[in-house]
């Protein structure tokens, strides 16, 4: 293969993970190869037993868990121990999806502090590009020296979203000003061809069609193969699941021979 014409789609993920500098970046990439996953499961449920009763039951086949820690009822300080537990046993990594959206000075309190204290043990953030450039440079100041990673929201998966267009391409540009921190983006196709930036997509469901509220689902091998996303979010269709573990399983294999038809495109 001519290597000019190499594009992050004919790219292997270990070869990619030389080509990026933060440190969760590296890992993420690391453990997909390793356990051969490109899936995060979105564990959207609203209590303490709920959550870590899915999380066991799919953390082997995931390279990341995705939480709303807001939504959790009876949550203490205790449940972030036991997720951290998990994911160093289980080997993934947590991503808060707090669509951080303020500015740079409120969003960093916000990241710290709090109740949650989400810096202290999310290895990735979810971001809006709304604010402009202060947000990640707010954020940036507190996770960077952590070894934590951003995701800028480039695109969304509900219908009729407003991140279109340019408002995709000017979050494009505020990543590679902080490529450092902000290692990749939440988008619904490819955005950029830079190989250091990994690609989540949520919207995903091995049946595709539309949910609640004008979400949107494609199947993996599209978001995958079709619009090159790296990674594939699934929530409701494993952890609404009669067996979660069972279906878990099914969406990794689909979302890694989407990957390897890819690789070999
Ligand atoms: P679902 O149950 O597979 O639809 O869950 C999708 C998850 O991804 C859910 O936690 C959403 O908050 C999250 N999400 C999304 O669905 N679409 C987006 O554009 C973004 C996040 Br950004």
């Amino acid at each position: 293969m001519n290597n000019s014409r190499l594009t992050p789609n004919h790219i292997p993920y270990i070869q990619r993970e030389k080509m990026c500098t933060n440190p969760s970046a590296k890992e993420l990439f690391l453990i997909m190869e390793k356990k051969k996953s490109n899936l995060a499961v979105a564990v959207d449920v609203t209590t303490k037993e709920e959550l870590l009763y899915q999380v066991n039951a799919v953390a082997p086949y995931v390279c990341a868990i995705k939480t709303h820690i807001d939504m959790i009822s009876d949550f203490d300080n205790d449940l972030l121990m036991e997720l951290q537990q998990l994911a160093i046993k289980h080997q993934f990594l947590l991503i808060e999806d707090r669509k951080f959206a303020d500015i740079g000075k409120t969003s960093k309190s916000q990241y710290e502090g709090g109740i949650y204290q989400i810096s202290n043990w999310a290895d990735l953030v979810t971001v809006h590009a709304i604010p402009g450039p202060g947000i990640v440079e707010g954020l940036r100041e507190t996770g960077l020296q952590l070894g934590r990673g951003a995701l800028l929201l480039a695109e969304m998966s509900s219908q009729g979203s407003l991140a279109t267009g340019a408002y995709t391409e000017a979050a494009v540009q505020m990543a590679k000003e902080y490529s450092d921190f902000v290692i990749g983006f939440i988008s619904q196709h490819r955005i950029t061809n830079e190989p250091y930036f990994i690609h989540m997509t949520p919207g995903v469901s091995l049946t595709e069609g539309s949910g609640v509220f004008r979400q949107q689902y494609r199947t993996p091998e599209d978001a995958i193969y079709r619009d090159g996303c790296d990674l594939i979010i699934v929530g409701s269709s494993i952890i609404k699941a009669t067996d979660s573990k069972f279906v878990a399983h099914d969406h990794q294999q689909a979302g890694w021979d989407a990957y390897k038809k890819r690789l070999s495109s």
